[in-house]
């Protein structure tokens, strides 16, 4: 795989919120968030990747899919080129469409899934050696496998692993923080599941914040965690904390509102 590390990125995809995010999937109901609210903090948001050295493209909003800002879920993205996924959710499917002619301007290698099978980029965790997929209630054996391929055609290493029962995507319990540092709920490290990586447990009631982001020297993390970000800071890590309590609702974390990715022309 690449020497860059895998956190080093120039480039940035997002989706405007729309209105209809108000509907947006969630596990457990603790109340809509509000339209302006999730506004507000997709704008930080935007401002942090910014701040950290990223190009932004900032697609616009799609009224008829609410949950279309988590632009990680449609596709995926690396140096190497794109994929587009197909989202296990029956209202989600149809967001590729709308990512797919942007990733085909930005991107000279444009793979798609092979027919038959389910993977959500939540799903995907990339470590310095490889790329790996995980199982839930979005992303099938099929689409994993179908999504080995593609990653084999584009050069990189992959495994299919398992994510923790009841969790939505692999990625809402984990994030690679550093080169060979993993923030990790207790629940999926005690799976074996990073062996031959360093991993740092979130601490009890903060399991939320473990989706976390790095994105070149600074690590975002939600700012209602601040055991989780105390422990990130005693590593040496430059946090840059994030307002997630209204997009929290619909069950996002910090990944999943962009697709990220180190543009070597750039
Ligand atoms: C969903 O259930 O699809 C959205 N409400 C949340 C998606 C979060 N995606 C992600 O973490 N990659």
């Amino acid at each position: 795989m690449t020497t860059t590390p895998v956190y080093r990125f120039n480039s940035v995809i997002l989706r405007a919120p729309s209105r209809s995010i108000v509907n947006g999937l969630r596990a457990l109901d603790t109340g809509n968030p509000t339209y302006e609210g999730v506004k507000a903090e997709h704008e930080a948001y935007i401002a942090a990747l910014t701040d950290a050295g990223c190009e932004v493209t900032l697609l616009p909003a799609l009224e008829e899919f609410p949950d279309s800002v988590f632009v990680e879920d449609p596709a995926l993205v690396f140096s190497e080129g794109a994929v587009i996924l197909r989202p296990g959710a029956e209202t989600r499917m149809r967001e590729t469409q709308h990512i797919a002619p942007v990733l085909r301007e930005k991107f000279a290698t444009v793979l798609e899934l092979a027919e038959g099978g389910y993977a959500d980029g939540g799903d995907i965790l990339t470590t310095p050696d490889q790329v790996m997929i995980g199982l839930s209630a979005r992303t099938d054996r099929k689409g994993a496998e179908a999504l080995q391929d593609c990653l084999t055609q584009l050069g990189l290493k992959s495994s299919i692993v398992a994510t923790p029962e009841g969790v939505l995507h692999f990625k809402t319990d984990c994030s690679l923080v550093g080169d060979d540092l993993v923030l990790s709920t207790g629940r999926l490290a005690a799976s074996g599941v990073f062996a031959g990586l360093r991993t740092l447990i979130v601490p009890e009631g903060e399991e939320a914040a473990a989706n976390a982001l790095r994105v070149n020297d600074v690590v975002l993390v939600g700012k209602t965690f601040p055991r989780t970000i105390d422990l990130l800071t005693a590593e040496g890590l430059n946090v840059v904390a994030i307002d997630t309590t209204q997009i929290g609702k619909v069950d996002a974390g910090l990944s999943c509102m962009s697709l990220r990715w180190f543009d070597p022309k750039k």
